[in-house]
């Protein structure tokens, strides 16, 4: 893929070489950028926004940022200052956009065609959900959902409902895994991904990780905004979103090679990937480099970082001069194995089959 031009203002520090510039709110990874060591940097991290970020002076005083929690039974606004006594965690996640692998579908889909680069892999700090409902009194009684809200300032002359990031997820996830997170791999969250203060979910497609929150609302309804009600759902080529389809909530199973990605000497090749579980804990990966007739076992490498993060993986192979199809196939620990091909969808939601994942390497 090629740059459709320089990096975003808001983006303009990350890596030129290990990045993709698809438009001016999306930038993707460069698939060979992902290292071994587990965590993304925010240099390679892919970037999309569906609105351009707040103003850097909006976000310059970061423990001033406030949002608003309602759905409590003291709802209030609070500050970042504040939330940052009510108590911390850190959690690792896979963050990975909806539109992941959208260019691997052969039927024709609008947005970004990204290939692997829509999704890296991070380390978050910030506050549990759970300990913010609990300090403000306990939820209000028949709540169903979280609802959060992107603090974008948004374009006027449009109804809001048509454009603001409100996304809503099953209160009982978010109370036992969702954090309002304030730090990335160790700095604070930067302002394109969500600084100061962003909502993880973990284990859920990118959308529901809404950055520069403003408020947290515990609603009996899923939001009825356009990005909530009709937009990332799964559904048939042709047909319209609506709010009976499946959400872009839980992740897959999943996993690829990021190198070699074209040729490699003869001898020993050291075949890299990464794997994770998404919804659920990652168990194993295999790779195979004849087009998936025979697999292998792959070596998981460093720290396991939990349920959520994914794993790099390395098989080393004795390779002969010639052609070689490389790819990965993951198994989550309930047993489910990643796809072999993923079946049309109309927007071009998570391609993760691996047989379009694979990559043809030259041996030479
Ligand atoms: N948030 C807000 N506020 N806004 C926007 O736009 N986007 C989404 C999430 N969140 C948004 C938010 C999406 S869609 C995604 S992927 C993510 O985010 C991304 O991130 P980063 O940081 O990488 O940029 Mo697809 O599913």
């Amino acid at each position: 893929a090629q740059d459709e031009g320089p990096l975003p203002e808001v983006v303009d520090w990350k890596d030129p070489d290990s990045t993709i510039v698809h438009t001016e709110f999306t930038v993707e990874t460069e698939r060979g950028a992902i290292g071994t060591s587990g965590i993304t940097s925010k240099d390679v991290l892919y970037l999309r926004n569906n609105l351009p970020s707040p103003d850097e002076d909006r976000v310059a005083d970061r423990d001033s940022w406030e949002v608003s929690i309602e759905g409590v039974r003291e709802p209030r606004s609070i500050t970042v200052g504040e939330l940052k006594d009510l108590g911390v965690e850190t959690v690792a996640t896979v963050l990975q956009c909806s539109g992941n692998g959208r260019g691997f579908f052969d039927h024709d889909t609008s947005g970004s065609q990204w290939l692997t680069g829509a999704a890296g892999n991070l380390l978050w700090s910030g506050v549990p959900v759970r300990n913010v409902v609990d300090a403000l009194g306990g939820l209000e009684d028949g709540r169903n959902f979280m609802t959060s809200t992107g603090g974008e300032t948004l374009p006027e002359g449009i109804d809001a409902k048509q454009v603001v990031v409100e996304r809503s997820v099953p209160v009982d996830h978010a109370v036992e895994h969702a954090i309002l997170a304030w730090e990335m791999n160790g700095e604070p969250v930067p302002r394109a991904h969500g600084g100061p203060l962003r909502v993880i979910v973990p284990g859920y497609y990118g959308i529901n990780n809404v950055k520069y929150v403003k408020r947290v609302s515990f609603t009996e309804e899923e939001s009825d905004a356009a990005i909530m009600r009709t937009g990332y759902r799964v559904r048939p080529v042709g047909v319209d979103g609506a709010p009976d389809q499946p959400s872009m909530w839980e992740m897959k199973v999943k996993s690829w090679v990021t190198r070699p990605l074209a040729e490699a000497g003869t001898g020993r090749v050291q075949i890299h990937g990464v794997a994770f579980g998404g919804f659920n804990a990652l168990d194993s990966v295999e790779v195979s480099t004849d087009g998936g007739d025979n697999w292998q076992q792959a070596r998981l490498l460093g720290p396991d970082l939990g349920r959520f993060s994914w794993r790099p993986f390395v098989l080393s192979a004795e390779l002969e001069p010639g052609t070689y199809t490389v790819t990965s196939r993951a198994t989550d620990a309930e047993g489910t194995v990643q796809e072999e091909v993923t079946a049309p969808n109309h927007r071009g939601y998570d391609y993760s089959g691996w047989r379009a994942l694979a990559v043809d390497v030259t041996v030479v």
